[in-house]
């Protein structure tokens, strides 16, 4: 993998990336600088077939990130703002556009855009001691990186708007509550706890595990029978791979599967 300033793109095991924002000395709050390496270091991921799992997490022990960085927008002006929130959404949309599967994991501080990053994730395990937040209505704006949206999609609209109209920040076992963490383990077990589900997703059909995400992500935002005309499109379409004839003669034959990603 490439360097980056402001993350850290490893690959810990065969298969597995691990994304780190890493700018510890501001709690990972998210710049201008961040942001684009965010994107880049996601588009790296995305040419190497062979990663099948994205981990995104916070460096130390404190925060995942703290929001986007206050100081650097904080004299922005309207056009400076929009391109802090395109630049955020090109970033943040590339993990919708992954083939590969990516898990947050949440090791402290999510607020505002800290929290519109794990909500662009497939899905979050975080630490015990995380915490979470909207913050943005206390600092005279609003979610501006996808939290007015995406959050509306994890924990419905009543919660979403609670939660950003308050400013609440919540415990992690809260947020598992109202189903905005999909599991919590102690700080020292989340790293071991996301690459159990990593490994878990790997055992399965590449295409499938790709292709299924794509249908629950562009499905939620279509109407019932049109999202069902999607899933039944791309259902079809699996029959045209190797992989379903690897995955059913396997279970028919009783022997262990091969899966290749065609
Ligand atoms: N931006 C910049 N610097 C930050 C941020 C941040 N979001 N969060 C923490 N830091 C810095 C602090 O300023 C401090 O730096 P220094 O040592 O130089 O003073 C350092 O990190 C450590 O932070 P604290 O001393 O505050 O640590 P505490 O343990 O006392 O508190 C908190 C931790 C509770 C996380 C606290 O730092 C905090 O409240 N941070 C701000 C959280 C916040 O409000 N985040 C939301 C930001 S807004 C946002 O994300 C909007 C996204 C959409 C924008 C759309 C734009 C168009």
């Amino acid at each position: 993998f490439n360097n980056y300033e402001n993350v850290l793109l490893e690959e810990p095991e065969e298969g597995i990336a691990v994304l780190t924002i890493n700018r510890p000395k501001a709690l990972n709050a998210l710049n201008l600088a961040t942001l684009k390496d965010i994107g880049d270091a996601l588009r790296e991921v995305k040419g190497r077939e062979d990663i099948r799992v994205v981990i995104v997490t916070g460096s130390g022990a404190k925060s995942f990130v703290a929001g986007a960085d206050i100081k650097e927008m904080q004299n922005d002006n309207v056009t400076e703002a929009l391109k802090l929130s395109k630049l955020a959404h090109s970033s943040f949309g590339e993990i919708e556009h992954l083939p590969q599967f990516v898990i947050a994991a949440v090791n402290g501080y999510a607020l505002g855009g800290g929290c519109e990053l794990a909500c662009s994730c497939d899905m979050r395990i975080a630490s015990t001691n995380a915490k979470v937040g909207q913050p943005e209505t206390g600092l005279g704006i609003i979610p501006g990186f996808g939290g007015t949206q995406r959050l509306t999609r994890v924990v419905g609209r009543g919660k979403a708007k609670e939660l950003i109209a308050t400013c609440d920040m919540i415990d992690a076992k809260e947020a598992y509550r109202i189903g905005l963490f999909d599991e919590i383990a102690e700080p020292e077990e989340l790293m071991d706890k996301a690459i159990e589900i990593a490994h878990k997703i790997m055992k399965n059909a590449p295409l499938s595990v790709a292709r299924a995400k794509y249908s629950v992500d562009r499905g939620a935002d279509l109407p019932l029978d049109v999202a069902i005309d999607l899933e039944s499109q791309i259902w079809g379409e699996m029959f045209d791979t190797q992989d379903q004839k690897e995955g059913m003669a396997a279970f028919v034959e009783k022997r262990p599967k091969h899966f290749i990603g065609k």
